[in-house]
C-alpha cells in the first residue's frame, strides 16, 4: 500500500475562521479528515502534517524520504519565498505535488511565483478544499497507482 504525506504550511492551521471568501468553510481538521478518507478509498495511508516553520516543513521532506512515496503540499505563503523548500525537494527527489486552495495567478501579483513549481511534479490551484482529492489522484497517478 502506498503511503502518502499532506503537508500543510504556515496560517493554514487558521482554515474555516477566517477568509471564507478567499479559502472556504472547512478548517484544516476537516480537509485532515477528508483526505484520509480519500486515500482509504483508494487503497492508500494519508498521513497529514501541519506547521507554521518553514525548518519544521524542511524535516518533514527530509523525514518523508523513506516513509512516504509522495507529498501534497501546500506551502502556504512559503510558496513564495522559500529557496529552502525548493532544495528540500529537490535534494530527496520526493515526488511532490503543489497545491493551493484559491487561484493563487488570480491574486496578488506576490502570490504568482513559486518556489516550489520547478520542482513540483505538477500544481493544482483554485478548487478549494476540493484541490487536495484532486492532488492526491494526480499523485497517486503519477507514483502509477489505479487513481
Ligand atoms: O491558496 C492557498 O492554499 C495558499 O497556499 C494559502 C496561503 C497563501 O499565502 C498562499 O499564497 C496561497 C495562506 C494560508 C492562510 O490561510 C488562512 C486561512 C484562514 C484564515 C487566514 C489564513
Amino acid at each position: 500500500m502506498s503511503a502518502l504525506l499532506v503537508l500543510n504550511g504556515p496560517n493554514l492551521n487558521l482554515l474555516g475562521t477566517r477568509q471564507p471568501e478567499v479559502y472556504g468553510h472547512a478548517t484544516l481538521a476537516d480537509v485532515e479528515a477528508m483526505c484520509v478518507a480519500h486515500g482509504e478509498a483508494r487503497g492508500v495511508h494519508v498521513t497529514c502534517r501541519q506547521s507554521n516553520h518553514e525548518g519544521a516543513l524542511v524535516d518533514a521532506i527530509h523525514a518523508g524520504k523513506g516513509t512516504f512515496d509522495g507529498i501534497v503540499l501546500n506551502a502556504g505563503a512559503y510558496t513564495h519565498t522559500s529557496i529552502a523548500l525548493h532544495d528540500a525537494i529537490a535534494g530527496t527527489g520526493m515526488p511532490v505535488v503543489e497545491l493551493h486552495l484559491s487561484n493563487i495567478h488570480a491574486r496578488e501579483s506576490f502570490r504568482h511565483t513559486s518556489l516550489i513549481a520547478p520542482v513540483a511534479v505538477g500544481m493544482i490551484c483554485g478548487f478549494g478544499a476540493a484541490g487536495y482529492s484532486l492532488a492526491l489522484d494526480a499523485l497517486i497517478g503519477h507514483l502509477g497507482g489505479t487513481a
